[in-house]
């Protein structure tokens, strides 16, 4: 069994989950542990006991451990991707990219390490100086989805050690062995014991004992609004500092000035890259009237050519769907966007040499915004089609959903860019770009159903992961 990793030892437990191949389920990747309640405890207490060294450890020591983590993935990418790509499902070039992603990352805030700045300010009282500082949190819960077992972990495991935080780390039971070997290398990283801790299992478990627990400071997390919310609740009860990042039913609008064969392209990518698994994912494309049927007729063509098998197959476009109960659940929109009266191409499963969880992409022509279909993320390679009138149509329909994580538009115009840019209520906007695949070094995050709290990513992550301090010196 691949164990936990707790106070600086890999420990067993009792439970252990099995880990299967999303594009060959013959394929048992291993069996993993699955953590108690007692883990986590343990966890929690190695954790904290290491925050007062840690928090006031010498920076170069964490820019140096930072440094070795993001190298030694980096020198273990193929190994980290195809791990990524066997339990997960997305394909191997796509699992290889965010393999670097990840380094880069870890790279990133070993450099910001240096640069934590805090303000000095006259004080309004004579001989008395302020000083305003960023101190460590303390203990940082970390709870990260499957769709990116390795780039998410690093966008929030990367900044809490930056900034002298420990790290207790519950990755998807879905994708604990990209969790575990990331894990292996932070453990070969040679941080002090307790700093960073491992523990796998289920999130009504481990989870639930992580938000509950009274010395976790703060959490981390990212996954489905339910659960964001349910944590949101049970974390203000201990007053715990939280960051959310949830789901997305992002738009992309195309204007009939659009150059059309960027805006397919950045549609097919945005809808049905990565099985449509992103909470960025283009799940509504408006696309202005005049240009409509072209569009979809060119958007229908492209996506029905795209490789849909088996993840490290060569040529694949398309990776299988996580599992079969996501599958089960993409498949039932499809049969909903038939009853809500959009006409479908695509979305059915396919079978292919091994067994595994395969959907040819969805395209819902004729969608309403209204729809369930375009108001509910669905998490798969499912997407609405939606005609505007006008620019100002696009824009209202674009807003009008209870997310608003990403979005985007296809236009020549520098007006209509910049007017969207502008008034699109959204966290994110991408001008002639697909919604989803951002950059490692700026902030990430949304507003409304999509997100709480303060943002992740680039300098701005200093906000989650540090806590004010301001103190005032009387020279006497
Ligand atoms: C991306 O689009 O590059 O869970 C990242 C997600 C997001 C990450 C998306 N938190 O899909």
């Amino acid at each position: 069994m691949h164990q936990n990793y707790i106070n600086g030892q890999w420990v067993g437990c009792e439970e252990s989950l099995e880990n299967r191949n999303p594009s060959d389920l013959t394929d048992l990747i291993g069996q993993y542990a699955s953590g108690s309640a007692a883990d986590l405890d343990q966890a929690a207490q190695a954790a904290a006991q290491a925050v007062p060294a840690w928090g006031l450890s010498n920076p170069q020591v964490r820019a140096d451990a930072l440094e070795r983590i993001g190298a030694a993935i980096l020198s273990r990418k193929g190994e980290f991707g195809h791990m990524l790509a066997r339990e997960e499902g997305k394909t191997l070039p796509e699992a290889i990219g965010e393999t670097v992603r990840a380094a880069q990352i870890f790279k990133f805030f070993a450099q910001e390490t240096l640069r934590i700045a805090g303000d000095a300010i006259d004080s309004v009282r004579p001989d008395v100086d302020v000083m305003v500082t960023r101190e460590p949190v303390g203990v940082v819960g970390v709870i990260t989805p499957w769709n990116f077992p390795i780039a998410i972990p690093a966008w929030k495991i990367a900044p809490a050690l930056c900034y002298g935080n420990c790290v207790v780390f519950k990755p998807a039971e879905l994708t604990p062995g990209t969790a575990h070997l990331l894990a292996q290398i932070i453990a070969e990283a040679e941080l002090p014991v307790g700093v960073f801790n491992l523990v796998m299992g289920a999130g009504s478990v481990v989870g639930q004992a992580m938000v509950e627990h009274p010395l976790i400071d703060a959490i981390s997390f990212t996954g489905s609004v339910p659960v964001g919310r349910a944590l949101a609740v049970e974390a203000a009860r201990g007053l715990k500092k939280v960051q959310l990042e949830m789901g997305g039913k992002n738009p992309m609008v195309v204007m009939d000035d659009a150059d059309m064969p960027l805006a397919i392209e950045a549609c097919l990518n945005g809808a049905f890259y990565s099985t449509g698994q992103r909470c960025t994912a283009s799940s509504r494309l408006i696309v202005h009237r005049a240009v409509y049927d072209d569009f979809c007729d060119r958007l229908v063509t492209a996506a029905a050519a795209l490789k849909v098998g088996h993840a490290l197959g060569a040529g694949t476009q398309i990776g299988p769907v996580v599992s079969e109960k996501q599958l089960r659940s993409n498949l039932a929109y499809v049969d909903l966007a038939r009853e809500e009266g959009a006409e479908v191409f695509g979305g059915e499963q396919i079978n292919a040499p091994t067994e595994g969880f395969f959907q040819r992409p969805a395209i819902f022509r004729n969608a309403q915004n209204s729809m369930r279909i375009s108001q509910e993320e669905i998490f798969g390679p499912c997407a609405s089609v939606i005609a505007a009138d006008d620019f100002d149509h696009a824009l209202a329909l674009a807003n009008d959903t209870a997310f608003g994580l990403s979005s985007g538009i296809c236009t020549g115009s520098l007006k209509y860019a910049r007017e969207f840019r502008r008034k699109s209520t959204a966290g994110m906007v991408m001008v002639n770009l697909p919604t989803a695949g951002v950059d490692y070094h700026v902030p990430f995050g949304g507003r409304r159903g999509s997100s709480l709290g303060s943002r992740e990513q680039g300098r701005y992550a200093a906000e989650f992961y540090t806590s004010v301090k301001t103190s005032y010196v009387f020279a006497g």
